[in-house]
């Protein structure tokens, strides 16, 4: 068949399928895009001109945010379908590197198409060419690179034959899916070539489920069985994997108390008598208690971050180990622990099964359980906000929760990652949505397109702050042109009142994170017309009584509606650990000298996992 290259590449991308558990979905969703110079000529006419191929286009305004969106609806479709996104060369490509990394960190699928510098060289520059020094071939494309799980520039059109289906097979496995880049030349895009008719034939991607092996297995069942004081870290990997039902039946059986990262939130339904909820800086009180003693951490799909272990701080049982199941062989090394590469459900399923009658004692599971019971009374405590009319930013997680039960919350950056960690009730990992392996301001209105792209029925509640408001928010407008209904909950607390809290505990005043003008005095923004005039429906609340209306107008509404509510930026949500940020070591300012004085104090906690 003779096509140019991004008709082949549309044609191929058109017929790519995922299976796993007998069911298939779409690899590629359909197109998110923005043209220029660099795509419109191949990809452009190609995907104009092939419309009967069910990938449908959706423009956006911000290349960064298209990527956001597509690792958002692939969260929520467990992995299993995602989106491909086209760029023009130079500044619409580089848009795209944060939005990479995010999916490569959090190790979510996405296809990147940005295009790139005549192959041919004959306009040596081209408009937006770097032209670097020593590297003729250099191209700011290949900034992609370090954040892609694959990457491959597409010079000649018969690399597509190899290419294309090794960016499929990395973009469909479990353990090495992450940001995929396909650089396409501005004049290779256009060029036609034979294509073997069998290129184009459907293919199915089976999505591996790989069991532990025998002797990975019967070690972590010995260490299980040794321990006194077990505690499981149920992270993305239950998720993805669809173990939650495994792993109930796992701890109800043996006793082993849950806890869950921000990832893994949701594995057990919040009020399940053995989920303790958050771990480490995020905590829970409940949970970081028992972590502080256990002498057995099973790690379930979970990359064992700096907020889930505080820093090193928080497992201080001289005779902790760690069982790590995970299909990443690099997670499952960490903190020196009994590695278990495997699929989550596939090796809780066997553990369950080889461990016959064992269980925990009955006291640590009584006193696993009263903990639970204590924290979730003090939840209930944070959620009430305070006396008075003003809101706190916990009464407008508890209200929005409490009115939507069932809906989806998003979010990424700031305060309210911990707060919803510890205060969302959720009853599956669905119900919860918060990008925290590259934690990206901008991460949150793309990602309630991405969610409702994937999901028909629950409502998608954007949780957004202010300052990350500021920073993105233009695809208001694309959701509006596609007709993708979701609610935004904008914090307005003044400006960037999580980095004010860190800078507060660093021994520092104020500087350059509230919104403020040149002379120090408040910048106030008109939020609520902002939004309008993107066209979404608009309420501004002050007090709990005016959000709880808000929130009973727009339920059942369709359409993008937003809700500004200001918070005391006073009022934090205690947090129960220590996290990792350095102090100053000299300092002519008495504050920061005993910032620093408490920090050395807190990193004598700090332990090594060999
Ligand atoms: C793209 C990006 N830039 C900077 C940061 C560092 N950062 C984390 S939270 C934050 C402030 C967020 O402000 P806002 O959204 O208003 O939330 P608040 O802190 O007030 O809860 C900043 C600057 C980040 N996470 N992402
Ligand atoms: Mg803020």
């Amino acid at each position: 068949m003779r096509l140019t290259v991004a008709q082949a590449l549309v044609r191929f991308l058109a017929v790519q399928w995922t299976e796993r558990d007998g069911q298939r979905f779409r690899l590629i969703r359909g197109v998110f895009g923005i043209f220029g110079h660099g795509n419109l000529p191949g990809l452009g006419e190609a995907l104009l001109n092939h419309r009967e191929l069910d990938l449908p286009f959706y423009r956006f305004q911000n290349e960064q945010a298209m990527v956001h969106t597509a690792i958002a609806y692939a969260k929520h479709m467990d992995r299993l379908s995602t989106f491909a996104c086209t760029s023009s060369i130079g500044p619409g490509a580089t848009n795209m590197v944060t939005g990479a990394a995010a999916a490569t960190i959090n190790r979510l699928p996405v296809l990147l198409l940005p295009a790139d510098y005549f192959a041919n060289r004959f306009p040596d520059p081209v408009l937006q060419q770097l032209e670097h020094p020593l590297d003729f071939d250099a191209s700011v494309n290949d900034t992609l690179r370090i954040v892609s799980r694959f990457f491959a520039r597409i010079t000649r059109p018969e690399q597509l034959l190899s290419a294309l289906p090794q960016a499929m097979r990395v973009l469909s496995d479990p353990a090495e899916t992450g940001a995929v880049t396909l650089a396409l030349p501005e004049d290779v895009q256009t060029e036609a070539y034979d294509w073997p008719e069998a290129f184009f034939a459907p293919r199915v991607w089976r999505v591996r489920r790989p069991p532990p092996e025998p002797e990975a297995l019967e070690g972590a069942v010995q260490r299980i069985r040794g321990a006194q004081k077990p505690l499981i870290v149920a992270g993305g990997g239950v998720r993805y994997s669809g173990a939650s039902e495994a792993l109930r039946q796992l701890v109800e059986k043996r006793g082993i108390p849950v806890t869950e990262t921000q990832a893994g939130k949701g594995s057990l339904p919040w009020d399940h008598p053995l989920n303790l909820g958050p771990l480490g800086v995020n905590g829970s009180l409940a949970a970081n208690r028992l972590a502080e003693g256990a002498d057995l951490i099973i790690a379930v799909g979970t990359r064992l971050t700096d907020f889930v272990t505080a820093s090193k701080t928080l497992f201080q049982n001289p005779q902790v180990r760690f069982v790590n199941i995970n299909l990443v062989p690099g997670d499952a090394h960490k903190m020196g622990g009994w590695p278990v590469v495997a699929d989550a459900r596939e090796a809780l399923r066997l553990l369950h099964e080889a461990l016959g009658e064992h269980a925990t004692p009955l006291v640590y599971r009584q006193e696993a359980m009263e903990l639970k019971r204590a924290w979730e009374a003090e939840v209930d405590r944070l959620r009430q906000g305070r006396e008075g009319n003003g809101l706190t930013q916990a009464e407008v997680i508890a209200l929005v929760n409490d009115v939507f039960p069932d809906g989806i919350a998003i979010n990424a950056a700031g305060s309210m990652p911990g707060d919803l960690l510890k205060l969302w009730r959720t009853q599956d990992p669905k119900g919860y949505h918060v990008e925290y392996g590259y934690s990206t301001m901008g991460y949150e209105i793309p990602a309630g397109l991405g969610v409702r792209l994937a999901e028909e029925a629950r409502e998608v509640v954007v949780f957004i702050g202010d300052g990350s408001y500021l920073m993105m928010n233009s695809e208001l407008v694309t959701a509006r042109a596609y007709g993708l209904s979701f609610l935004v909950i904008l914090v307005e607390n003044r400006g960037f009142q999580s980095i004010r809290g860190l800078q507060h505990s660093l021994g520092s005043p104020e500087f350059g994170n509230e919104l403020k003008d040149g002379q120090g005095n408040p910048l106030t923004v008109d939020f609520a017309a902002h939004a309008r005039a993107l066209g979404a429906k608009v309420y501004e609340v002050h007090t709990p009584l005016e959000l709880r209306k808000a929130l009973e107008a727009v339920r059942g509404d369709q359409g993008v509606r937003v809700i500004v509510a200001h918070v005391d930026p006073e009022q934090r949500t205690p947090g129960y650990a220590f996290w990792d940020v350095p102090v100053a070591e000299v300092s002519d300012h008495p504050e920061v000298r005993a910032a620093r004085e408490r920090y050395e104090e807190a990193i004598k906690r700090r332990r090594w996992f060999l």
